[in-house]
């Protein structure tokens, strides 16, 4: 599923132009990657309807490209199907239980949240009450030891009796994890067990530990489990290795049921509060999308510079120079398209802009208003007296007018229709007529 969001995103960031065909197409693309990740067909349908609708109909908000529109749409909309209210760990004391099937990871669910909880500056010990797999309480006395949390007890035949030998063992430690058996599926036999464990520990956090493998069938697993026993959330585990987890995390989403945490690795670290804005940002190809979609907005908000106006204006050194100064506001944009692998800006970028806008506002400050509004008057008796004006050489004032020039060039082009972007950065609605000289 990631690589395949990647590849999206980076097509979309690669299109000449976003046309109605082209948004289908990427919906269709989508459509498949989310069922392939087993997602609920009928959910895949809903957002993938709602992305083309509001892809095609919305307005675009001033100063945002389409394709900036497009990538912010697909990313609300796929944290609208993941993500819910994120989670906030307790950092006071209190008791944990986890159970869940055979296999789901909840053994090594406790060396995770105690290595979490250690790492905060908590004490944490762990018990566990399985009497079903054979050296469940070694497993744990290993993960424990690795780890550095004391087991207290886990050995014997009756759960609940375990749990009460290990509860006189415990010795105030902030947190006390409780790690339960599974079975196949939940039976009779567990729900009762889990009750009775649950009646005795009292526990603050009942959590159900599942394997992203289930996919979609994690929301009947979650209603079934919270509806026998009661849950205050779920943990998803193996989300490194199952291409499911996109199914499993919306499934119970539609549960109603919170994700807490996810593993994401067999080691004690591989683990994280569920953030389904950071979840989606990774899986579109970069960790902070939502953050750098944010400041472009801002940037665009901030900027009095509208394309529109631009081309409506005559064109002269003024307008060359306000088209500059939104440039560089439009930083963060490029650190987008940069990051998705679109645009081949260099790093250099932004400071060397900002160098030369500095160096061409002092030029500009020594020319007279009528060099400003008709630069075409400017030969070189003018570009000496200019250099020598605002002590710049004279291959910079050049450099100025070439640069306004080319400029130029491309707004006329613009302006006739014939415009199809600059390199690398195709189509980019929010600064026509970037300079190429700006983009070495
Ligand atoms: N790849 C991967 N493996 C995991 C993860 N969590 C658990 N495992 C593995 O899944 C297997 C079962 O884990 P265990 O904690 O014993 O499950 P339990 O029966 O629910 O206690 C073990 O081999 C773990 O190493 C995970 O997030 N990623
Ligand atoms: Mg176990």
């Amino acid at each position: 599923m990631i690589n395949k969001m990647r590849e999206i995103l980076s097509r979309i960031t690669r299109a000449g132009v976003l046309d109605k065909k082209q948004v289908e197409e990427i919906v269709r693309d989508i459509q498949r990657t989310l069922i392939t990740a087993d997602v609920n067909v009928k959910l895949v349908k809903e957002v993938s309807e709602r992305i083309k609708k509001r892809a095609l109909e919305e307005k675009l908000p001033a100063g945002v490209s389409r394709r900036e529109h497009l990538i912010r749409i697909i990313y609300d909309e796929l944290v609208g199907i993941l993500g819910g209210e994120k989670y906030s760990p307790r950092m006071e004391r209190h008791k944990i239980l986890l159970v869940g099937l055979f296999g789901s990871g909840k053994t090594t669910m406790v060396g995770k949240l105690a290595r979490y909880y250690l790492k905060r500056g908590m004490s944490v010990a762990a018990i566990t009450t399985d009497t079903w797999r054979p050296a469940a309480y070694e497993q744990l006395q290993q993960i424990g030891q690795a780890v550095g949390f004391p087991v207290l007890g886990g050995k014997g035949e009756d759960a609940v009796k375990i749990l009460e030998e290990s509860l006189k063992k415990h010795k105030g430690q902030d947190i006390l994890i409780v790690d339960s058996a599974g079975r196949d599926s939940l039976s009779d036999d567990l729900i009762r067990e889990i009750k009775e464990i649950k009646e005795i520990l009292q526990p603050d956090e009942v959590f159900l530990v599942i394997s992203a493998d289930i996919g979609q069938t994690a929301s009947k697993q979650a209603q079934a489990f919270n509806d026998a026993v009661g849950l205050t959330g779920v943990i998803v585990t193996k989300t490194d290795s199952s291409g499911r987890a996109g199914g499993a995390l919306s499934a119970c989403r539609q549960a109603g049921v919170p994700v807490a945490f996810i593993s994401t690795g067999e080691k004690p670290e591989d683990f994280e509060v569920f953030n389904a804005e950071k979840f989606v940002s990774r899986l579109l190809g970069f960790p902070d999308l939502g953050e750098l979609l944010k400041k472009v907005q801002e940037a665009v908000e901030e900027s009095e510079f509208s394309p529109e106006d631009l081309l409506k204006q005559e064109y002269n050194l003024r307008t060359f120079y306000k088209q500059l100064e939104a440039m560089k506001k439009m930083g963060p944009l490029k650190k987008v398209l940069e990051m998705l692998g679109a645009a081949s800006v260099p790093k250099e970028m932004v400071e060397e802009s900002e160098e030369k806008l500095r160096t061409f506002k002092v030029i500009m400050d020594s020319m007279t208003k009528e060099e400003l509004e008709h630069p075409e008057i400017i030969k070189s008796s003018r570009i000496k007296r200019i250099a020598r004006g605002s002590g710049k050489s004279e291959k910079e004032v050049r450099e100025l007018l070439k640069q306004y020039e080319m400029s130029k060039k491309m707004i006329k082009k613009i302006k006739k229709g014939k415009f199809r972007g600059i390199p690398g950065m195709k189509g980019l609605k929010g600064i026509p007529g970037m300079p190429p000289g700006m983009m070495k």
